[in-house]
């Protein structure tokens, strides 16, 4: 979601909710007094010792993934998913830029927004993390291992993929679903030049199950046809809802011009309850019909290191209206938000942003009432079911502005409020509040760790506050936002610690850090795990070839030194691709290069890995090249030096480094 968009539709409904006299209760009883040493001690994480949790952040509109330690809060590391980043050169280096090809071409940015973990059972698993782009939708694969992005896959048939990444008990699934209708041709589903006024006859939209527990061989299995609404969020049932997802939906009205106004008029939208079993099963007897759908697939080749990108034409599609018994629909008051299964599989639990209640479904009485066809109408074939059929309870007074809920598996759920700016605490049997903390401010997600799953974590809720205004030193304009972190193992909820965070935090998964903690990469054997084309596997093979404009010098990296560091014969018009291999076997020991005008990123060489640099030299003359990463005493001697001459000049090709290795080595590759 746009939370821009969302805080001013919030801050409407703020405005309607005083207008109409709604009376709010004091909001906070708990102590929300971090200062003291009872706070500082449960954060503090001496020097040199670990923390207990992985907390895995959406960078929001950065694009990237942020990874922190709780619950100190520190910042560990940045992993570059749907944007460009020039600390590692990724989207940069020829070795990664094909994961960031889409049917649109090469598109350098994304927006993330739900990162998601892969499970086995209904319990994160630590082998995947997955993450979505809403803008121009994908979904990526994060490998646990090298904190790097190994897998990127579009989505045809849609746009803002904001109800995804979300997995289904076992990672069999992915779900993801659009934001934004769009107008639809009904034989093939392209994108139609039509008036956007038409929105009411043309548009639809698509929920997507994308097959995600292979690596490097996602895939969209099979998409459903919805109707012209804007879908939201997603959580896959567990337990006794294993085999159904749901998604939140708003705009019901169908309106296509300030939304916030047009599309909070009606009293309830939908939670789209899915049988993906059911649909699985359409798909795989081949009753879909298969469309057009010009998408990418990208990821690393394992054996190669190397990313790569095909392009898919073509998409399995349901139809509800073809295909019965996959899809209903749930009234849910109203322009619901966030939707969430607790921990026994049993409640589905929407937060509805203009809604002073919280629902709480029952999943028996959702079978129950499908079973004995209790349809208050239809809409495009999908069943609608009845509301109070549905109920087991509704929360009162949860706060203004209900988005998200997380679980302790102790039959407690935190619901975030928007516009309330605190954390709810309530019995989900009972559906009674019985503790609230403020947050500073406007919540969107929460997290608790494990708190989506079948056996949360526990003992910690993060608040992922998307104001945070006065909490920090003011660095101008721009702020960071901001995550709190909340102690919840007793009764009352105690605010432990605020830390700013890198883009927006929009929501996040942790895991406890034993889970991965021994299973990292330190180095990539050169012997046996590195099956890069271009690497050198020591300093002898090193060397430059001439193939026709195009000029490969393979080059190795140790401390401190590149082989070869002189180089000449290139020529004005020549395309000049630096395949530089570090050869050390040691962790934490990367090497960087760059050199003068380039006009990529670094490329930043893991021990035992190659990347490639490609160099279109635009001037004559002699142009350093160096190690960016400081490496050792001597990193500032880590450089080179290649020479350009004008186009058509006789001086040969030749690299050298040291004086045992003079004149040019020509390698046979
Ligand atoms: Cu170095």
């Amino acid at each position: 979601m746009s939370f821009q968009s969302i805080k001013r539709t919030a801050l409407g409904a703020a405005l309607l909710l005083i207008a109409g006299s709604f009376a709010f209760a004091c909001q906070s009883t708990s102590s929300t007094d971090a200062s003291n040493s009872d706070a500082a001690e449960k954060v503090y994480v001496a020097p040199g010792e670990h923390d207990e949790f992985y907390a895995f952040m959406s960078g929001g509109y950065s694009g990237q993934l942020g990874i922190y330690g709780l619950p100190s809060g520190r910042h560990l590391k940045t992993v570059p998913v749907f944007s460009q980043f020039g600390e590692n050169g990724y989207g940069y280096s020829e070795d990664t830029r094909p994961l960031l090809q889409t049917s649109f071409g090469f598109v350098p940015w994304g927006d993330a927004h739900h990162p998601k973990v892969s499970q086995t059972d209904g319990v994160p698993d630590g082998r995947w993390l997955f993450i979505n782009e809403n803008n121009t939708p994908r979904i990526a694969r994060v490998d646990l291992t090298t904190f790097e992005t190994t897998e990127v896959l579009e989505i045809p048939n849609s746009a803002g993929n904001h109800a995804s990444a979300f997995v289904t008990p076992n990672s069999e699934y992915v779900s993801a679903a659009t934001r934004f209708s769009i107008p639809m041709d009904e034989e093939n589903l392209q994108n139609q030049d039509v008036s956007i006024d038409s929105y009411k006859e043309n548009f639809n939209g698509t929920i997507s199950f994308i097959r995600a527990d292979k690596p490097g061989e996602m895939e969209v299995s099979f998409q459903i046809l919805v109707p012209g609404y804007d879908y939201d969020l997603s959580h896959a049932g567990k337990g006794p809802s294993d085999g159904w997802s749901f998604f939140t939906s708003y705009n019901s009205e169908e309106a296509n011009t300030m939304l916030e106004k047009n599309a909070s008029r009606n009293d309830k939208d939908f939670i789209a309850a899915v049988n993906w079993r059911k649909a699985e099963e359409y798909a795989n007897n081949g009753e879909c019909r298969m469309v057009p759908g010009e998408h990418a697939h990208n990821h690393v080749n394992h054996d190669t290191g190397l990313a790569e990108s095909e392009m898919r034409d073509e998409v399995c599609v349901l139809n509800p209206a073809d295909n019965p018994g996959m899809v209903y629909f749930l009234p849910t008051p109203k322009s619901p938000h966030g939707v969430d299964v607790d921990p026994t599989g049993q409640y589905i639990i929407a937060g509805g942003k203009l809604s002073t209640i919280i629902p709480v479904f029952a999943f028996d009485k959702m079978i129950d009432a499908i079973e004995r066809e209790s349809f208050a109408k239809d809409i495009d074939g999908i069943p609608v079911l009845n509301y109070n059929e549905l109920l087991h309870g509704e929360v009162e007074n949860p706060g203004l502005g209900p988005l998200h809920t997380e679980f302790d598996g102790k039959g407690y759920a935190y619901t975030t409020a928007f516009i309330s700016s605190e954390i709810v605490k309530w019995d989900i049997e009972k559906t009674e509040v019985v503790d609230r903390i403020d947050t500073y401010y406007s919540p969107g997600h929460l997290m608790i760790p494990g708190g989506d799953s079948q056996e949360p974590f526990g003992q910690y809720l993060v608040a992922l506050n998307k104001i945070t205004k006065d909490r920090y030193l003011p660095t101008g304009p721009e702020l960071w936002h901001s995550a709190q972190l909340i102690d919840i193992s007793g009764d009352k909820m105690k605010l432990l610690l605020d830390f700013p965070t890198s883009g927006e935090p929009h929501y996040a998964q942790a895991i406890p850090a034993d889970m991965i903690k021994d299973k990292q990469r330190k180095i990539y054997d050169i012997k046996t795990e590195n099956g890069n084309p271009y690497k050198v596997l020591n300093e002898d093979e090193t060397g430059i070839e001439r193939r026709g404009n195009e000029v490969h010098v393979y080059m190795s990296a140790i401390r401190s030194h590149f082989v070869p560091d002189n180089i000449e014969g290139i020529k004005l018009g020549d395309e000049v691709y630096f395949h530089v291999t570090n050869l050390e076997q040691d962790w934490d020991i990367p090497h960087g290069f760059a050199v003068q005008g380039a006009n990529t990123a670094e490329v930043l060489v893991m021990p035992g890995q190659t990347r490639t640099l490609k160099w279109t030299p635009t001037k004559t003359g002699v142009f350093p090249f160096y190690c960016t990463d400081f490496c050792s005493a001597l990193h500032q001697e880590m450089q080179g030096y290649v020479r350009v001459s004008p186009e058509g000049s006789d001086v040969p090709l030749a690299s050298n480094a040291g004086q045992e290795r003079p004149g040019s080595q020509l390698l046979s590759k």
